[in-house]
């Protein structure tokens, strides 16, 4: 299962209350306040790996719940601090803060049986919401839904504030800051006031529901029409074995597989599902998953140059660019290249001749993928192309 869309629950641990005591020791008469003071709770605290690759983890334990402080004690002693809550998550996810249920008042003088304060949860912050690019779950994107601008304190009407972006290995953030702990009644002795009978109560910690975005964080990014060979292609640039089939949408989730070189340079690449004509509006598995080739440094258009299915491998070059616009016009800004594959097709010769003359600007590479051909070729394409746009965003 691959889940890049979760909304999960947390909440930072509640501070101790101190303590009310006095102190009792034999031949000391009237010892003197002795309550301690309460811990510290526990934060909740992300921290982004690249050991993980999906938010399966919160998929299963959506709620995030911290230790709370413990109580102060009487002879002074004050309470344990709790434990934070380190909870991993991949590089490249975002976390959106959602919008705190409204209080509706007017309801609660209509509605007796209802206790007082009830919070009124609106219907879309009711059940957990989680989506997948698994199968038929994709299906329920949301067409309505906008591409928000990606910078943290964005707001988007359906996720909320965006209040992180975890893109580096070991990257912290502090989801819910705990409460402080309470003040025991010996810090409020005075001279005149030599009995104090009360303590603080401890502080409560923050807590809210938050939206976790997953947007895969690799160098490449292989887009294509389903059947092109998108996964044949990774599985021959690497180790990754996603499925390879003769149907379309055979791939339903995003692969990243590691593209290794001699001099031990390594590049990520992602292979994502197919895009068809109509990706946009839900056509196929929909091109919400389009999302996971956003941080990309360089794109890879891949086509099937055998024409497979009496389709004309022009026609799939300009649907993708129409459909990668439609979903992010900066998508089409990033440095992208034509790879033309099956090769091997006796009909793919004459395609890419016609082909190449109707794209003049851009350089096109033949592959066969499903043989090996050209695929070191591609490796050294690629990794020269992704040195070249991390030279240029530098400048
Ligand atoms: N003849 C030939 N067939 C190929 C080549 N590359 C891939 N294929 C075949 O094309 C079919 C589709 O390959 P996949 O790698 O699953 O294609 P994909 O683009 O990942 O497809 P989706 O995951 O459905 O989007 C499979 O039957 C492959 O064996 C090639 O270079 N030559
Ligand atoms: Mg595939």
């Amino acid at each position: 299962m691959f889940i890049d869309e979760i909304k999960i629950f947390a909440r930072a641990g509640h501070g101790g209350k101190g303590a009310i005591a006095f102190h009792r020791e034999a031949y000391i008469t009237k010892g003197g306040p002795s309550g301690g003071n309460g811990g510290r709770g526990g934060d909740v605290i992300l921290e982004a790996s690249h050991d993980l690759n999906n938010l399966i983890g919160q998929f299963f334990n959506p709620r995030l719940i911290a230790e709370v402080g413990q109580g102060g004690m009487g002879k002074g002693m004050d309470g344990r601090a709790g434990e934070d809550l380190v909870v991993k998550v991949p590089c490249g996810t975002m976390v959106w803060a959602l919008p705190k249920p409204e209080v509706d008042l007017s309801e609660e003088t209509e509605d007796a049986s209802k206790p007082k304060g009830a919070p009124t949860i609106p219907s879309s912050h009711a059940r957990s919401v989680i989506r997948s690019t698994d199968g038929a779950q994709a299906r329920e994107y949301n067409l309505a839904d906008e591409e928000e601008a990606a910078e943290v304190g964005s707001v988007s009407a359906e996720k909320g504030e965006l209040v992180a972006d975890l893109t580096t290995h070991g990257q912290r953030f502090v989801l819910c800051k705990a409460g402080r702990g309470g003040l025991g009644n010996r810090n409020f002795a005075t001279a005149r006031h030599q009995t104090p009978r009360f303590a603080q109560p401890g502080e409560a910690g923050d807590e809210g529901d938050f939206f976790l975005e997953l947007r895969i964080m690799a160098d490449v990014g292989i887009v294509g029409y389903p059947n092109a060979g998108k996964s044949t292609l990774l599985a021959a640039i690497s180790h990754a074995r996603p499925k390879v089939a003769a149907y379309p949408f055979t791939t339903l989730h995003p692969h990243i597989g590691i593209l290794e070189y001699p001099d031990w340079h390594r590049l990520t690449v992602c292979d994502v599902p197919g895009i068809i004509e109509g990706a946009h509006m839900n056509v196929g598995l929909g091109h919400k998953f389009l999302r996971h080739i956003k941080r990309c440094k360089i794109l890879v258009l891949l086509l099937d140059m055998a024409g497979t299915d009496a389709r004309e491998p022009w026609d799939d070059y300009k649907q993708l660019l129409s459909e990668l616009n439609l979903y992010d016009p900066a998508l089409l800004d990033k440095p992208r290249y034509v790879v033309a594959n099956k090769m091997d097709e006796p009909q793919a010769e004459a395609n890419l001749k016609k082909f190449k003359q109707k794209i003049r600007r851009v350089p096109v590479l033949p592959i066969t993928a499903a043989f090996d051909e050209g695929v070191a070729k591609f490796k050294q394409l690629v990794r020269e192309a992704v040195e070249e746009a991390i030279a240029a965003d530098e400048k």
